[in-house]
């Protein structure tokens, strides 16, 4: 019997891309665990992955290509049969799907590209993908350079993170912050719509090290997540107001003398202009916005000036909203203010992706689009996919081929997505684990590969560390990695640029040969072995970091801190941090920031007849539409609620447990009311669910809208108004 441990990576959307190990007997993997080596996830998984044998050797995994002989439409689960449901007759597996070959597979493929491209253009071929996973290889690279030489259409990936990424790039000119070993050391740590118990578990133990040191946490979140429940102080701000609450934190601080006068004249340009800015946001007029006391927006912003060292973990949730961009902007000016880069513990994380900066441009080969097309092709953002299949003529999206993506739930404008995808005339190939919300209208199902079963190169998005994720078993069934499905389909295209004929080591190679000097001295051998902490010059790095307990001895971090913006440095044209941006002036925005409320909000321009803010969250133990239809990790969440707050529960005569429906001027869903004090008045919750697994095949994104935020083009999940009534329970079915 042959036994032997597997290095992997963990490469689902997540910051803290896990260090694993994968035990295999005789071919099968027996255990997943976390690698105790890495520094970071210090041998620990999240509670999903900790199940991933359930997933990988699921019996709903899709392992061999397949063609539609049914309608397009809901097809039936075996393990959720939907039962109970209107008109039950759902069709099922056998009745949709015939399995057919590889070779079959890919000549209708490439035959139907080649009609459309003839007839329509190349650029009626849309790709389409996002997070499934986030390695160098599978996630963007082979695919790219495929449909770069293909000439199709190129999609603007902007479902998660861009306004808040743009916000952030305004400020500093680049995606660094701190490392989460640093926050060990802060005295003062702002959970900034950051779920961490959730979305972030490693930055945990940091944050629990710190607070037995004696450091507050404060978090900043309409919602009382886990992580809100655990802190120090609780701040519930109302939706989309955050860029006003950053404001009046600097209004104080700068009134008071307690900013950096130093760092800020040496660092940054534009202080005087936004002190004159924050003049106008005072604590009293910004409480009306934000729902916070100006006595509670004083103490916040005296508190984190003089606290130190204090960090701001933002995450996401802040810029999932219109004015996501600017508020992201607001709150990395803070940081700026006090002078905090300086201090180890200091300064902010919203990403650390600018970190491993690999050769992508190798990678996924742009050029090749000019060679195919003269010039680029047409951009399509992916949060507007519902119009862009109902609507756009020019020409219209007759091919999608969607891959690490599941855009028939985590699209917004859910409604018009499905009214899209039904068409007849679009020929749909969706490359998948298994059969999700948007196979059920695909024509075409090819089987993929889970990080078991390739190979990959892998950072994160929440530290500095590298590893290489070694494949441990033979791909299951006829799967195939993203990487092997778009290398054969080229070859089926008949491309002959040598790119398409590249290994994956090849591909690792040539991703970590980017000149970077944070890449220097790391190499793909090293990497299989383990995480590797980036190259941060003149400081101890290249060396395996030491384990969890040899760091916490010597109590600090066992390589030099990075301190990113400690001397400045920042990326910006002028190379100082951006508090006043010429270039967010030339796209008609404020150059300091101004707050406005949210079109979709109680202060905003559209709240008629629905009233209440919903927030439509993502699950703790789920990676958005990924993991919930694994049994073991279905079962650690409560699906279907609306979590509502008394007050605005009575009004409508709504008692917990009971039957609600939720709806707005784009849909409906409905859902079962849960009053238990997780919402403020005037704001709902309910969980970003698999249309597949709810009843009636409902959506939380048939109410999300297709707005764009004010930076990045970015997606609006957390602007949407709806109002909510009871119904009788016989209608839930
Ligand atoms: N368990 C789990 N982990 C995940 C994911 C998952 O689905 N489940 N998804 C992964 C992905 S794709 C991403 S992008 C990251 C995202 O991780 P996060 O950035 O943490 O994203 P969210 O959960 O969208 O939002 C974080 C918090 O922001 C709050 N929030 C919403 N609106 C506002 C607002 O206007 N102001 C403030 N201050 N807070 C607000 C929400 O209530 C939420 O608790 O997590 C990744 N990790
Ligand atoms: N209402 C609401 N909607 C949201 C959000 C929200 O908070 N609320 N969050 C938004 C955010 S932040 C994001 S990032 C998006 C996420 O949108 P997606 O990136 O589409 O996320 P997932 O739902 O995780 O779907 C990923 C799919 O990729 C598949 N997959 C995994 N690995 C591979 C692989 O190696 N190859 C192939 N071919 N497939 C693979 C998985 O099985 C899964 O079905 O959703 C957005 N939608
Ligand atoms: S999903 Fe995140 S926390 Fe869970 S194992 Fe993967 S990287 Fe780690
Ligand atoms: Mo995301």
């Amino acid at each position: 019997m042959s036994k032997r441990v597997v290095h992997a990576a963990c490469p689902h959307d997540c910051p803290d891309a896990c260090g694993v190990l994968i035990t295999v007997e005789d071919g099968r993997a027996t255990k997943i665990q976390g690698d105790p080596e890495h520094p970071v996830t210090r041998g620990f998984l999240c509670a999903k992955v900790a199940q991933y044998l359930d997933r990988v050797y699921s019996p709903d995994r899709v392992l061999y290509p397949m063609r539609r002989i049914g309608p397009k439409g809901p097809v039936g689960q075996r393990s959720f049969a939907p039962s109970g449901q209107p008109g039950a007759a759902v069709p099922t597996c056998s009745e949709t799907w015939q399995r057919t070959s590889w070779d079959h597979a890919l000549d209708e493929i490439t035959s139907r590209f080649r009609t459309i491209s003839r007839e329509f253009g190349s650029e009626a071929i849309l790709p389409y993908s996002f997070g499934g996973t986030l390695g160098a290889l599978n996630g963007s690279a082979m695919d790219r350079r495929f449909f770069h030489r293909l000439g199709a259409s190129q999609l603007d990936r902007t479902i998660c993170s861009s306004a808040g990424e743009a916000g952030l790039e305004s400020v500093y000119g680049i995606k660094l912050g701190t490392e989460p070993e640093q926050f060990r050391h802060s005295k003062y740590i702002i959970a900034w719509a950051a779920n961490i118990h959730g979305n972030n578990v490693h930055l945990w133990p940091f944050i629990a090290e710190a607070r037995r040191n004696g450091a507050k946490l404060v978090v900043i979140d309409p919602y009382r997540t886990r992580t809100a429940q655990c802190a120090d102080w609780h701040l519930p701000i109302n939706p989309g107001t955050d860029a006003a609450l950053a404001l009046a934190m600097m209004h104080v601080i700068i009134a008071e003398n307690l900013h950096d006068a130093d760092y800020l004249a040496k660092y940054t340009v534009g202080f005087d202009r936004l002190r004159d800015k924050v003049k106008k946001y005072s604590p009293e007029r910004v409480a009306q916005w934000t729902g916070i006391s100006a006595e509670d927006i004083r103490k916040l912003a005296r508190e984190y000036a003089t606290v130190r060292p204090s960090v701001i973990r933002l995450n996401y949730g802040v810029q999932r909203s219109e004015r996501g961009g600017t508020s992201t902007r607001a709150i990395a000016m803070l940081p700026c203010i006090i002078g905090s880069w300086k201090e180890v513990g200091g300064g902010l994380q919203l990403s650390t992706s600018g970190g491993a900066q690999f050769n992508t441009a190798a990678l996924r080969r742009p050029d090749l689009m000019h060679g195919a097309l003269g010039r680029d092709a047409r951009i399509i953002n992916m949060v507007e996919l519902g119009r862009v299949l109902n609507t756009v003529n020019d020409p219209p999206v007759k091919a999608l081929f969607v891959y690490n993506s599941n855009p028939a739930a985590v699209c917004p404008n859910h409604n018009d997505v499905i009214r899209g995808l039904l068409r007849s005339d679009l020929f749909t190939v969706v490359h998948e684990q298994f059969f999700t919300d948007t196979t059920d209208y695909a024509d075409i199902v090819l089987p993929a590969t889970t990080f078991f079963e390739h190979k990959d190169l892998q950072k994160g998005y929440g530290h500095y560390y590298i590893q290489v994720s070694n494949r441990a078993i033979e791909p299951r069934g006829e799967c195939r990695s993203n990487v092997d499905l778009f290398r054969t389909l080229a070859e089926r295209m008949g491309f002959e640029e040598e790119c398409f004929r590249e290994t994956d080591d090849e591909m690792i190679d040539l991703a970590l040969a980017s000149k970077h000097p944070w890449l220097e001295g790391l190499t793909r051998d090293q990497l299989e072995h383990g995480a590797l902490r980036l190259n941060f010059g003149g400081q101890e790095s290249g060396v395996r970091a030491q384990t969890a307990e040899v760091r916490s001895d010597v109590g600090a971090c066992a390589t030099q801190p990075f301190l990113p913006f400690a001397h400045g440095n920042f990326r910006t044209a002028s190379g100082k941090a951006e508090l006043y941006s010429e270039a967010l002036k030339a796209q008609g925005l404020d150059p300091v920031a101004e707050f406005n409320p949210p079109s979709e909000s109680r202060h905003g321009t559209e709240r008629k007849q629905f009233p209440l803010e919903l927030l439509a969250r993502k699950h703790d133990n789920f990676l958005n539409s990924t993991f919930s239809n694994v049994p073991s990790v279905g079962a650690m969440e409560e699906a279907g609620l609306l979590e509502i707050c008394t007050e605005d529960a009575r009004e409508r005569c709504i008692c917990d447990g009971d039957p609600v429906r939720v709806f707005n001027h784009r849909g409906e869903i409905r859902l079962q009311a849960r009053v238990d004090g997780k919402v403020q008045p005037g704001v709902v919750s309910a969980r970003l669910n698999c249309p597949k697994q709810t009843p009636g095949f409902q959506s939380i994104n048939a109410l999300t809208s297709e707005k764009l935020a004010d930076m990045g083009n970015s997606a609006t999940f957390y602007s949407v108004l709806v109002e909510v009534e009871r119904i009788q329970a016989e209608t839930m079915k």
